[in-house]
């Protein structure tokens, strides 16, 4: 039996007293002690962001990579050993912005991979500045007179793009938001757990306070969750009501399940004597 104590890890968070990364950071570790997995089979993925230092803190295998990486590198990972658990985390600048393509070509792929996106609306570790989901109006340091575009919508373009587990937790709902994980990370194919995590240093709009005045949970209605039309519709609300909890699931095969080479036997457990290269070899000589 796998314990939260076996997570812990020799350092301990430095985020800001009251951030909304730590109860993200507890869901992660109670769902991997919820799910029984054992901390070599799991390895955590994270980009650049004060989100992104999750993997040093907890005791799996890890990889804090480059500020918007997190999926290729995941991806290695899934195809070098299809029997890992992989899991990838990091902020909204991450994911959204410098990392929206191979958030895009990740879903598309439906690569098995639990993603994490920490969306706290902001840049947090470099202070303030404007992020690809900040509300159009929000004054940040980099937009002293209010943001111009319009937000990215993470859920409506997961939608778009094919991932196959659309879903959507919030820092003050810690329950909630381990069971989206669990069952993110139990899904055969790619889970977004997009979470709304206030940043209380540097978002003064996107407050503990404004989310809980205005978050419900879908699964207290009656949303259909194999329902694309319908996901897509709940994905646009936002301001006055926002929905937290699983938008939409799907079963399709996985890029990992369609990939003959590796259909048997992961990658990293075949022998090196039973690839035969010669042939290549020869053709490039
Ligand atoms: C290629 C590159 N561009 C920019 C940066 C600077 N940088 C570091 S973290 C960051 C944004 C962090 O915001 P987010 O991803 O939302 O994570 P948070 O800190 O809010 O958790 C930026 C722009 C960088 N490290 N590398």
């Amino acid at each position: 039996m796998v314990e939260l104590a076996d997570l812990k890890t020799v350092g301990q968070p430095n985020w800001c007293p009251g951030c909304g990364n730590f109860p993200i950071w507890h869901s992660l570790k109670k769902a991997i002690v919820e799910l029984n997995l054992k901390t070599h089979n799991v390895a955590i993925f994270s980009g650049i962001g004060c989100s992104s230092k999750m993997p040093h803190w907890v005791n799996t295998y890890g990889f804090h990579s480059i500020h918007g990486r997190p999926l290729p590198i995941a991806t290695g990972a899934r195809l070098a050993n299809n029997s890992l658990t992989v899991v990838a985390v990091g902020g909204d600048g991450d994911g959204y912005g410098i990392g929206v393509g191979h958030f895009v070509h990740a879903m598309r792929r439906n690569l098995n991979i639990a993603y994490i996106v920490t969306n706290n609306q902001v840049y947090g570790l470099t202070t303030g500045q404007t992020s690809p989901t900040s509300d159009k109006g929000y004054a940040t340091k980099s937009t002293p007179t209010g943001v111009i575009e319009m937000p990215i919508n993470p859920i409506a373009l997961a939608i778009a793009s094919g991932a196959t587990y659309i879903s959507r937790g919030f820092s003050k709902e810690m329950k909630h938001l381990t069971k989206l994980i669990v069952d993110g990370v139990r899904h055969n194919g790619f889970a977004l757990v997009d979470v709304l995590q206030p940043c209380v240093t540097f978002n003064r709009k996107n407050t503990y306070k404004w989310f809980s005045e205005r978050v419900y949970k879908l699964e207290e209605t009656n949303h259909d969750t194999t329902n694309k039309q319908a996901a897509f519709l709940k994905s646009l609300e936002w301001n006055d009501h926002i929905p937290i909890g699983l938008f939409y699931k799907e079963i399709r095969p996985t890029y990992e399940d369609e990939l003959q080479q590796i259909a048997e036997t992961p990658l990293a457990r075949q022998k090196i004597e039973d690839i035969n290269i010669g042939t290549l070899m020869t053709e490039f000589e």
